[in-house]
């Protein structure tokens, strides 16, 4: 359990890392050290996002990820910026990245683990909408010096010792947490650093958004269904970015929810369990929220391959709590 640090609006993400590091031996400053190469590779990244309509890359490049989805040239150009600086930064002995089909193994005494969405919400490049980063990392498990093995990559949610995001959006910001309270970073490009701008993050208690397709409401289940009608007459704003971290960063701050339940095109849900509902779930538990897949707690799920979907539902603690009792019933009388 990392010990609360208190440190000025400002601070940059370097030195709150370096104040962090109270381990010894083998995991002292091993964590910071993931978290940095994360962060320097998200600056590269950043770059290359914000150029996506001067330079003719963000079409398609005829490739495809594991899940068959349209692999644009920037989804490709992420995974392999995190890659390589999580190789350089000798920590991690395996990724785990929605780009890649198999686990990539990085440097095999890396006492980590991580799971990655490089670039979520891609689909957003070509119309300028902000798009994210989502990342979760573990300590490795049982594999000590030998390949990394399923038992190091298909852990338990709550083995979790950091996860984070980057948005790229109206400004780059790096949220994330190892395990004491979510701290915000923000991009200040003249420097390249990130600044301490949003210690401590809570989730609201009182809500203000839910977010949701609801083009896709008639294939919800009745009790879903019956939720989001909920939310309307408790006069929620209806805000669905169709980009995870966006709509995750905003309900964060402001209180709220955000569901993508399992449907007739989906029956497992959408979204990867591993590299984006574990991470979230685990930051917003952090920021006094709640996450589940409609049945139980998102970090009890357990998972049996590395690009799993599952139904998330996560945001307000008393939002959350309510879809899920409703999720799943035919329908509820008030
Ligand atoms: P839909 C983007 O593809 C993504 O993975 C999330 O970022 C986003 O919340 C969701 O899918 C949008 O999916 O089916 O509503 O377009």
């Amino acid at each position: 359990e990392q010990s609360r640090i208190a440190l000025p609006i400002g601070s940059t993400l370097d030195r709150f890392l370096k104040k962090s590091v109270t381990g010894t031996g083998n995991f002292a400053g091993g964590l910071q050290q993931v978290l940095l190469d994360i962060a320097l590779a998200s600056k590269v990244v950043r770059r290359e996002v914000n150029k996506a309509g001067l330079v003719d890359i963000n079409g398609l490049n005829g490739l495809e990820n594991a899940g068959g989805e349209q692999q644009k040239t920037l989804d490709m150009l992420a995974h392999i910026r995190f890659s390589r600086a999580l190789l350089k930064g000798g920590e991690v002995c395996a990724l785990v990245s929605e780009e890649a089909p198999e686990p990539e193994i990085l440097n095999r005494v890396g006492a980590y683990v991580v799971a990655m969405d490089p670039l979520d919400g891609s689909g957003n490049i070509d119309v300028n909408l902000p798009i994210g980063t989502i990342f979760s990392i573990y300590r490795r498990g049982t594999s000590e010096n030998m390949d990394p093995a399923a038992a190091d990559l298909l852990q338990d949610g709550r083995q979790q010792v950091a996860a984070g995001y980057i948005l790229y959006g109206v400004s780059t910001m790096f949220v994330f947490s190892m395990g004491n309270g979510v701290q915000g970073f923000t991009y200040e490009p003249s420097l390249g650093e990130f600044f301490l701008s949003h210690p401590d993050i809570r989730i609201p208690e009182d809500p203000a958004y839910y977010s949701v397709n609801e083009s896709l409401a008639d294939n919800f289940q009745p009790g879903i269904q019956q939720f989001i009608q909920y939310c309307r007459e408790r006069r929620f704003n209806a805000r669905y970015a169709g980009s995870l971290v966006a709509d995750f960063h905003r309900n964060l701050l402001k209180g709220g929810v955000y569901l993508y339940p399992d449907t007739d095109h989906y029956p497992k849900g959408k979204l990867r369990l591993l590299y984006e509902c574990r991470p979230l779930a685990y930051l917003v538990e952090q920021a006094g929220g709640a996450a589940t897949d409609g049945r139980m707690d998102l970090l009890d799920v357990l998972p049996q391959s590395i690009h799993q979907r599952s139904p998330l539902i996560i945001g307000s603690p008393e939002l959350v709590k309510h879809a899920t009792a409703w999720a799943g019933k035919p329908v509820i009388l008030r």
